[in-house]
């Protein structure tokens, strides 16, 4: 193994370590996102934890997840809205941000603390505006001016939990999200939390039915932006009226999940009818019936058995590909051991039983092989540094610097507008110089490729090395990151609320959370890029100083034999013992090889929710 190999096996555990899925929750008011959140992850505390009472509207995005340290929530002020800085960004930002602990021995207390996730906050109009709270337009905003000219706006922007329960120490992430209209005020979920989102629960309730909102939530947010999806028709303990006997109660709940099933267009097996309210209550009471008519058992097992297992397999198989990869240059490797061992042992054994000139015939034969090997090494050399060269470029095009040019550049033509048309404008030129860059990569790429393809040819030809070809770069994720973005961008400018002309600080921000999306993805491109480099000129580089060694410790040998019964002797048992251990590590490697192999025969991809 070498030292890229060693550092990229430590990025691959830290990966697994970190492995988390993010469940987002999406829904009209009042659906119950945040009650079934308090019957999946609260319960035990025999009480509703997280504020979901009539009238407990939530006020801010909610991240809840499970990080190994003592249980705590993170609140971020409203105020930070006024900077351009992203969510992400102020998450690197600790100061920012209040933290209390959760006392987890106190239910009363932690409820206590967990309040502040419904507090409000009075500020005048002007500020309300400002801050993506006030829509003129709107007759319900009136309603809200109270009699001193202020309006309730919600006190924090994005609240953390830290909270060490069994499905979130899994991995999974949950985050619940305030009813629709704050989707608009906050670019940072459009552009952030719900294309980040490995998953989204889109939740309906069986007494609103899907209404307008409803319908307009599922095809602007879920629809065809999230790649899982998974519904839940909750309050189903609304039809329980006691008249109706459970076998007609379970056909109006199967009518229901058909009709939902057709009106979203949806797998009527993505549907779950539960009732949040009646599962935590069932929780908290220890009552098994009622826990069972609720419905939450499936709902749990389509988390933790479908939904983190897909998500694990996903990244199972990549890394079992990318490790089986690296095993099998060891292979080759190994197999160049034992094949220049067997050499040594054959010549070493000629030189036992020869004469004095042919043992120098023996000799001959390697130092001539050795200088044949030495100028295919120049060859390599020189082709290595015109990789390099190309490399260095290749990567500098996708350098924070580069973009931050463009970026700027791209600032600058919007000028002082600040309008929808200039936003879609400059996100269509910035993916279009994307794109460019990505083709002009690609064919630096290609380059790379041919000159890595002949060094192979060489290698294989001269000195038998495995027959190889170098892989071709993909910039296919990039492009599609890029795209996806102009999309999200497209449609946030065709929004009706967006185009009005006072909504100017909406659209800077927004402008701002998408150069950090760009950011991430021209990141993850310079990171696959690397990773495609040090494969390409890598794997080479390994074998090549691979067989310079054998060759170099074939002539030593030979050289120190000659003439030299004893130290001939001495030799061939080395030999012998080396190839009986360089034999059993490349057996050593096939077992490897198979037992990864087998883990990757992973299950087959769950239909009933997942993907
Ligand atoms: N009958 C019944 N009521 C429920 C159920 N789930 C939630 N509710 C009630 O519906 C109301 C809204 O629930 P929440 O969990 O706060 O809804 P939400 O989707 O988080 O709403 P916002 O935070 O305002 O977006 C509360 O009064 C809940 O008690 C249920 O399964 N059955
Ligand atoms: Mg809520």
């Amino acid at each position: 193994m070498d030292a890229a190999q060693e550092l990229r096996l430590f990025d691959i555990k830290e990966t697994l370590k970190n492995d988390r899925l993010l469940l987002a929750f999406l829904a009209e008011f009042s659906r119950g996102k945040t009650e079934t959140i308090n019957a999946l992850f609260f319960a035990d505390f025999n009480q509703r934890l997280l504020p979901s009472a009539p009238g407990r509207t939530t006020m801010c995005p909610t991240e809840i997840f499970a990080n190994g340290e003592p249980a705590y929530i993170q609140l971020l002020p409203i105020e930070t809205k006024f900077s351009n800085a992203s969510l992400s960004e102020l998450k690197s930002q600790p100061e920012l941000w209040q933290k209390f602990l959760l006392d987890t021995q106190s239910a009363d207390a932690m409820k206590q603390t967990l309040s502040a996730l419904i507090e409000k906050t009075s500020v005048d109009v002007a500020t309300a505006k400002s801050l993506g709270f006030w829509h003129e337009d709107d007759p319900a905003m009136q309603k809200r001016l109270g009699e001193k000219g202020t309006v309730d706006i919600p006190m924090w922007r994005h609240a953390m939990i830290n909270y060490p329960h069994p499905l979130l120490q899994k991995g999974l992430v949950v985050i619940d999200t305030p009813g629709l209209n704050s989707m608009g005020a906050e670019p940072e979920l459009t552009l952030n939390i719900i294309p980040n989102a490995h998953a989204v629960l889109f939740l309906t309730a069986i007494d609103s039915g899907i209404t307008k909102s409803d319908m307009q939530i599922w095809s602007d947010y879920v629809k065809n932006r999230a790649s899982h999806k998974l519904v839940l028709l909750n309050k189903i303990d609304m039809l329980w009226d006691g008249l109706e006997s459970d076998a007609e109660v379970s056909t109006m709940v199967q009518q229901q999940i058909e009709h939902t099933a057709k009106q979203l267009d949806l797998d009527a097996k993505r549907i779950f009818a539960i009732s949040a309210q009646k599962a935590l209550l069932a929780k908290i009471k220890h009552d098994t019936k009622l826990l069972q008519r609720s419905g939450i058992d499936a709902l749990e097992d389509a988390l933790a058995n479908q939904l983190i297992k897909s998500k694990h397999e996903i990244l199972g198989r990549a890394i079992v590909t990318e490790c089986a990869n690296m095993i099998a240059l060891s292979q080759k490797v190994a197999d160049m051991r034992v094949k220049q061992g067997q050499l040594q042992l054959k010549e070493l054994c000629q030189m036992q039983n020869q004469q004095a000139d042919s043992t120098q015939e023996i000799l001959l034969q390697v130092t001539t092989e050795r200088k044949r090997y030495d100028a295919s090494v120049l060859t390599f050399n020189q082709g290595g540094e015109k990789i390099k060269r190309l490399s260095d470029k290749l990567l500098l095009q996708l350098s924070t610097g580069y973009l931050n040019s463009t970026l700027e550049q791209s600032k600058q033509d919007m000028g002082d507008s600040w309008t929808t048309i200039s936003l879609n404008r400059s996100m269509r030129t910035l993916t279009k110089q994307a794109i460019q860059l990505a083709q002009e990569i690609k064919q630096n790429g290609d380059l790379i490729k041919q000159e890595a393809d002949h060094l192979y040819q060489l290698f294989c030809r001269e000195h038998g090395f495995a027959k190889s070809v170098a892989m071709p770069l993909n910039m296919d994720t990039f492009i599609n990151s890029m795209q996806s973005l102009e999309k999200i961008t497209n449609d946030f400018c065709l929004d009706p609320i967006n185009v009005l002309t006072e909504k100017r600080f909406l659209i800077r921000r927004f402008y701002h959370g998408l150069g950090a999306q760009i950011q991430a993805a021209f990141e993850q491109a310079q990171l696959d890029c690397s990773l495609w480099l040090n494969v390409v000129i890598g794997e080479l580089k390994t074998q090549i100083n691979e067989h310079k060694k054998s060759l170099d410790q074939r002539a030593d040998a030979l050289m120190a034999s000659h003439n030299h019964a004893e130290i001939t002797e001495k030799n061939l048992a080395a030999t012998e013992k080396d190839l009986a251990k360089l034999s059993h590590q490349a057996q050593q490697l096939d077992s490897l090889l198979l037992k990864l192999m087998r883990s990757a025969k992973f299950h087959q991809e769950p239909s009933s929710s997942a993907s």
